[in-house]
């Protein structure tokens, strides 16, 4: 199957170019001004669109177990909701309870997955540890293409990762060529706020910000870092939501530390005052960690994108309907933290930074898509067009529109915290391994087409890790 995108202006992390673009068998085979339609070819007229690499979210919770409840979206509805947004990878978590292999628990998500409509992939989290861990992440790193591990600094009495553990996975992650990433927030001191706030009587959605100010994430990122900076590790913290984490990356990185940073576009537009909304189903759908921030934060984000110290976006897309927010009516801590966002990541961004003139349109590519490849390995076949890379590709048409709504969004979930927006940039055609999946309003993803990304350790920062630590015989990584 071949599909012609002619006309197209071609926007990359790098360039921009007046060409066309050719897809056969999955890959880009040609990028050229003026190619000719192979016979039985599709042909895209991508005239006044942007064509550009597919969006990849590195951060979504498809079917969480979490909180007493599922996260409500699958593998098959969160994928597909992506693909009518313009995003065609996730990068997905495994999330062991603690004293559980974490091999089984991969081949368990890898089993839920297989109804993916577009490609995934899965960071694994590291919950508890004993010599079985370790072992287990040099499987996961060498048979399963892991190449990052993640560690909930909160979550106390769950999947809470103490300092111990930090240090010796991230040890561990060293050893492999794998990139630790962590969740910032200091677990002992939510939960202590939590306690106290509750017995002062704050029950209500209002408790969650103050449950977790800004200094328990700037805490959290600063610790992280100076362990990984003693170890010597790369580390990747998500969802940075304060001016103080993003201090915190900006110090370590100007000290050349390998050290980088996420954000969401829910953070990058809300502040906190969404919790106080008299509505409790608005106040509590926008429960999520780390919370909605106070309004200089925002600011403080987009500086951080500008300049490069965030290098991407996600969505920590974790979808929980209202009904399963009502669990925490009477106490908020038992409120299921998460939002939805993988459908509008791509428009919300676009509309926010293109088209307010923060971030260029190659910076927009570089932030929603070629980073988070380049970051977690999986580049030039993902985030790039080139001849030889995925066919993973979004035309997108800057004049056309829509109002987000929970109505008519793709999502299972019936809330959407970008309710009544109308973003003007939106998708009309993505490809994905050169399919076209979602055409102009229509969705046509496929149940069970994803496939698995297979990513690789970091030769490169084993070798120059282990000239920083100094102290180990390098170990290549043999993968078979
Ligand atoms: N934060 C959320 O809001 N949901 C899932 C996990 C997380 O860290
Ligand atoms: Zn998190
Ligand atoms: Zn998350």
């Amino acid at each position: 199957m071949s599909v012609l995108i002619k006309g197209g202006t071609l926007v990359t992390d790098t360039q921009t170019m007046q060409s066309d673009l050719l897809c056969e068998e999955e890959k880009i085979v040609a990028i050229a001004p003026s190619l000719e339609a192979p016979s039985g070819a599709t042909v895209i007229d991508a005239s006044g669109q942007y064509v550009m690499p597919g969006g990849i979210d590195p951060h979504t919770h498809m079917q969480l177990p979490f909180m007493g409840t599922v996260a409500i979206e699958d593998f098959y509805s969160g994928t597909a909701a992506g693909l009518a947004g313009g995003t065609t990878s996730i990068i997905d978590f495994v999330i062991p309870e603690a004293g559980t292999s974490l091999l089984e628990n991969y081949h368990t998500w890898r089993g839920w997955a297989e109804k993916s409509a577009a490609d995934y992939s899965f960071h694994v989290a590291v919950t508890w540890w004993d010599d079985s861990v370790y072992e287990d992440m040099g499987t996961l790193v060498r048979d399963h293409g892991v190449n990052s591990f993640k560690h909930f600094m909160a979550y106390k009495g769950a999947m809470m990762a103490t300092d111990e553990i930090l240090v010796s996975s991230f040890e561990r992650c060293i050893e492999l060529g794998a990139i630790p990433t962590v969740h910032a927030e200091n677990g002992d001191l939510v939960y202590h706020l939590q306690q106290k706030l509750v017995a002062m009587g704050i029950t209500g959605p209002e408790g969650h910000p103050l449950s977790r100010p800004p200094e328990v994430e700037a805490e959290a990122a600063n610790r992280a870092i100076r362990i990984a900076e003693t170890l010597g590790a790369p580390i990747y913290i998500v969802h940075v939501s304060t001016r103080e984490a993003l201090e915190a990356i900006t110090r370590a990185r100007t000290n050349g530390q390998r050290v980088f940073g996420e954000c969401l576009p829910g953070h990058l537009l809300f502040d906190d005052s969404v919790y106080l909304n008299p509505d409790w189903e608005q106040a509590a759908g926008h429960v999520m960690s780390p919370p909605f921030r106070p309004k200089d934060n925002q600011r403080a984000l987009w500086k951080g994108l500008q300049s490069g110290n965030l290098q991407t976006t996600a969505t920590d897309h974790c979808a929980f309907c209202n009904e399963q927010k009502t669990m925490g009516h009477n106490n908020f801590t038992l409120i299921p933290n998460g939002t939805a966002g993988i459908e509008e990541r791509m428009s919300v961004m676009w509309q926010e930074g293109v088209g307010t003139g923060r971030i260029t349109m190659n910076e927009f590519v570089a932030i929603t898509s070629s980073n988070a490849a380049r970051i977690f390995n999986i580049y030039p076949k993902k985030g790039c067009l080139a001849v030889g890379s995925d066919a993973d590709i979004v035309v997108w048409d800057p004049e056309g529109s829509r109002t987000i709504s929970a109505k008519t969004h793709h999502s299972k979930v019936d809330f959407n915290i970008f309710e009544g927006m109308t973003v003007k940039g939106v998708p009309s055609h993505t490809l994905s391994r050169g399919r076209i999946f979602y055409k102009e309003g229509e969705l046509l993803a496929e149940e069970g087409y994803g496939n698995y990304i297979d990513r690789p350790p970091y030769a490169s920062y084993y070798d120059a890790l282990q000239k920083i630590a100094g102290s180990r015989e390098p170990k290549p990584i043999a993968r078979q």
